[in-house]
């Protein structure tokens, strides 16, 4: 009896962490230092390519060519999710997109350092409405350097934090628009992105990602996922 008693806190304890891991390990990472990183993603449009970025020396994603440059991941089946990235624009504009149903309907933030403009807009159906909210200036952020950028989907509103703060009111999204993956991506101009984390209930594990969850309710790397398509 003395043995079972310390056996129940121990299976209460364990439980406890299989809950809590299984819990916070739905991610999805891309610090883009392995080429086969860009391989989860699926460019809608430009030229997409993993390069060494001159400031941070290290492996970054670079959306480079004419009109618009988007790189996508994820699919319908993803509602609610946090994106943090850091990002760089080397000429002007870079974003983040969201509710992505394809390149010509999603959700995006964009901020253009050198026309002195952020603000949230929509392309639906393969026209632009760049007046979802207030507009912002630059947001103190300058061509070549690196911030950080955070965005927060849910439900029917997204957040947009840049290097902590939150310049914009949240952007209202339509009712037709409740799901669909991420995307980085500008307009014309050469963008260097790094670190891009994705977090969710309905996010999958990056691959390699060790997780200490039951087997029945291991989630399946993202590659998995796809070819079950
Ligand atoms: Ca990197
Ligand atoms: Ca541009």
């Amino acid at each position: 009896m003395k043995r079972l008693s310390l056996i129940i806190p121990i299976f209460a304890l364990c439980l406890l962490l299989i809950t809590t891991f299984s819990q916070v390990s739905t991610a999805l990472f891309f610090d883009f230092e392995d080429k086969n990183q860009l391989d989860d993603w699926t460019i809608l449009s430009g030229t997409w390519e993993i390069v060494d970025d001159e400031i941070t020396n290290s492996k970054v994603v670079r959306g480079e060519g004419v009109d618009e440059l988007f790189l996508s991941i994820g699919d319908e089946k993803w509602t609610d999710y946090t994106v943090e990235f850091d990002g760089c624009g080397l000429t002007d504009d870079i974003g983040v997109a969201f509710r992505v149903k394809d390149v010509n309907n999603f959700y995006a933030f964009l901020i253009a350092p050198s026309i002195s403009l952020s603000e949230w807009f929509s392309k639906k159906g393969g026209a632009f409405d760049e007046n979802l909210g207030k507009k912002g200036d630059n947001l103190g952020i300058s061509i070549n350097e690196w911030h950080k950028y955070k965005l927060v989907v849910k439900g029917a509103e997204a957040q947009i934090f840049v290097d902590g703060e939150e310049p914009f009111d949240p952007v209202e999204i339509s009712e037709d628009f409740d799901n669909g993956g991420i995307g980085v991506r500008q307009w014309g101009d050469t963008g260097h992105y790094d670190n891009i984390l994705i977090t969710g209930s309905g996010i999958p594990l990056s691959p390699g990602e060790n997780a200490v969850v039951p087997k029945d309710k291991l989630a399946h790397k993202w590659g998995d996922i796809k070819s079950q398509d």
